[in-house]
């Protein structure tokens, strides 16, 4: 007959309030003797509750962030063989050890200074491998920073200092197996630091410091930070299948949660399936690199597909089978935008939204104006010119045009730079007018023009490209009808032209012919939706129609 057992924490030493980080089972899971049942994280210590019974599970009482002790059920099944069952408590097969932090570790001083920094007393467990040393001899290290982590098949600790130093030897290697009393670390303690446990104010173990600088400071991290889930994201994420156990020590995981990275995304490299720093390096920086974050895509967060996809690996071809190839590197302008483009790609929900203006009377008025210039020398005004002049008319009607997202906040420019995208032999370039509304139709036409031939000759400063509002891709003198261009974040939206066109327009008695220019405004939808954008190119059109309410 089927029997209802509670499954308990067993004894985890002192620890006691300890939150849960991962349940692994649900209601109707059929789960065997020591299958892991939650991941219980402390600061330093990792350990899974194993089921000391097998059946099925029929209630879940804990649930992500609960703190919980000894003696907490964490399930209830029921049995589907009695025979299965072991008594309730710490299950045989695997006691989950005392926590490394909870015993103070010993550290006796011998003779010069120098501290032996022993494996403290870990319950139960006795040849547990070293999974990772965090220290080399040089390093210093303050009390309580990680020494080692080691790992059994239920359990992951780090085995702290108990001094601080700088260390002198390191006493155990990857793979060593050892246990309560084993000297990790011989240390030169700082004055007093060692019995009194001051931490010694100097710079922090390896297994502490940050992801290099260069990485950390480019600004596309912001992005992958902004998309990777954040710790109270967490709940949201769909918990995993029974036995995928992600091992990592606690280390790793604070490091992991530092950078906001999933570590179900992240491949592991380590023995057993054990994920190490660099493979958490590795996943920010291809992040980093593709702007986009494994499991976090717009295509498997939008619902719809019910699971989520994977990205493949890109697909690797050897071209040469097929035929002869040339193999040519990318500009750096080229590697440079692709990293913007692809991350802005991937990360903005954008829509792109169409209209028709009629640039009849506009175009007439152009080409007039650039005659009588003509005898006066004046600058020859460009199509491009008036749609910047028209563009910051409509930014200042729908301000939110004119805007930048910065996390829940959304910032309103009161200053109007006109970015226009620029083709040039080493690929695509964004230079900037500034101040566009206080300057004339004419300024913005030579303006344009001295900016977009310098791009042609590479003689762009980089304070010539910043500080943009909003951006024109005008590909009117090339062709083409309509497009989707892609928003250079941080801006909202972008407007892309292209060439103007006769088409005939039916006037309300009979159909006549007017020059046509295709507008294709693509707005992020987070801070602009359909009906805005649509209002927004309904008066942009509205303006090229008539450009005398540019003025007004
Ligand atoms: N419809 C019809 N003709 C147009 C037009 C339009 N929308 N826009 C320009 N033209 C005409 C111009 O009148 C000009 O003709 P004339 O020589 O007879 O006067 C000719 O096309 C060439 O214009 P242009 O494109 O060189 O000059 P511009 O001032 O209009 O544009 C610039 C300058 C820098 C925007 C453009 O040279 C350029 O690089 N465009 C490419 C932008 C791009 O690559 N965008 C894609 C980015 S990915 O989203």
């Amino acid at each position: 007959m089927s029997q209802l057992i509670d499954i308990k924490v067993p004894d985890i030493g002192d620890f006691t309030d300890v939150p849960v980080i991962e349940v692994f089972v649900k209601p109707g899971d059929i789960i065997k003797v020591d299958d892991a049942l939650v991941t219980l994280e402390s600061d330093k210590a990792t350990m899974d509750v194993p089921a000391s019974a097998a059946g099925m599970v029929k209630e879940v009482l804990v649930k992500l962030g609960d703190k919980i002790g000894e003696g907490t059920v964490v399930v209830r099944i029921e049995a589907t063989d009695s025979g299965t069952a072991t008594p309730a408590g710490p299950p045989a097969a695997a006691p989950a050890p005392s926590p490394a932090s909870a015993p103070a570790p010993t550290a006796p001083a011998v003779a010069g200074g120098l501290v032996d920094v022993k494996v403290p007393d870990i319950g139960d467990f006795s040849e547990v491998p070293v999974i990772e040393v965090f220290v080399k001899p040089g390093d210093v290290v303050k009390v309580d920073d990680a020494l080692v982590t080691l790992e059994s098949d239920k359990a992951t600790m780090d085995v702290p200092s108990s001094a601080a130093g700088t260390v002198k030897e390191v006493l155990v290697k990857l793979g060593d197996k050892v246990g309560e009393g084993s000297v990790i670390v011989r240390l030169e303690s700082g004055a007093g630091s060692a019995s009194a446990g001051v931490p010694v104010a100097t710079a922090p173990a390896p297994a502490q410091t940050a992801i290099p600088a260069a990485t950390a400071s480019a600004p596309v991290s912001l992005a992958v930070a902004a998309a990777a889930p954040t710790s109270s994201d967490t709940a949201s994420l769909p918990s995993l299948p029974l036995g995928s156990v992600i091992h990592a020590s606690p280390g790793i995981r604070a490091y992991a949660r530092e950078l906001g990275v999933d570590l179900t995304q992240v491949k592991p490299s380590g023995p057993k399936n054990r994920i190490l720093r660099e493979d958490i390096t590795g996943f920010v920086k291809d992040a980093m690199s593709t702007g986009i974050v494994p499991g976090r895509t717009p295509a498997s967060t939008g619902g719809g597909n019910g699971g989520g996809l994977d990205l493949l690996p890109w697909p690797k071809v050897d071209f040469a089978k097929f035929g002869p190839i040339d193999v040519q590197p990318l500009s750096r302008i080229k590697k440079i935008s692709g990293q913007n483009l692809s991350r802005n790609w991937a990360m903005i929900p954008a829509v792109t939204y169409h209209e028709d203006a009629d640039i009849t009377d506009l175009e007439a008025f152009r080409v007039q104006l650039n005659k009588e210039s003509e005898k006066s020398g004046e600058t020859k005004l460009t199509m491009l010119a008036f749609l910047i002049k028209a563009c910051v008319k409509a930014l200042q009607k729908y301000p939110e045009f004119n805007a930048s997202l910065d996390g829940d906040n959304l910032v309103l420019k009161q200053y109007f730079n006109i970015a226009f995208a620029a083709d040039t032999p080493n690929g695509l370039v964004v230079p900037v007018i500034k101040n566009a509304d206080k300057k004339s139709v004419f300024d913005i036409a030579k303006e344009s023009g001295d900016l977009a031939k310098q791009a042609r000759d590479g003689k762009l400063k980089p304070a010539d490209m910043q500080g943009a509002c909003f951006t024109i891709s005008s590909l009117g003198g090339i062709g083409g009808t309509y497009f989707a261009p892609i928003v250079n974040a941080p801006e909202v939206a972008i407007l892309g032209v292209n060439k103007s066109a006769m088409k005939p327009v039916w006037d309300g008695k009979q159909f006549v012919p007017r020059l046509t220019l295709p507008l294709s405004l693509t707005a992020d939808h987070r801070v602009i939706d359909g009906a805005l954008a649509t209002r927004f190119n309904v008066y942009l059109a509205q303006l090229l129609a008539d450009f005398r309410r540019v003025a007004l």
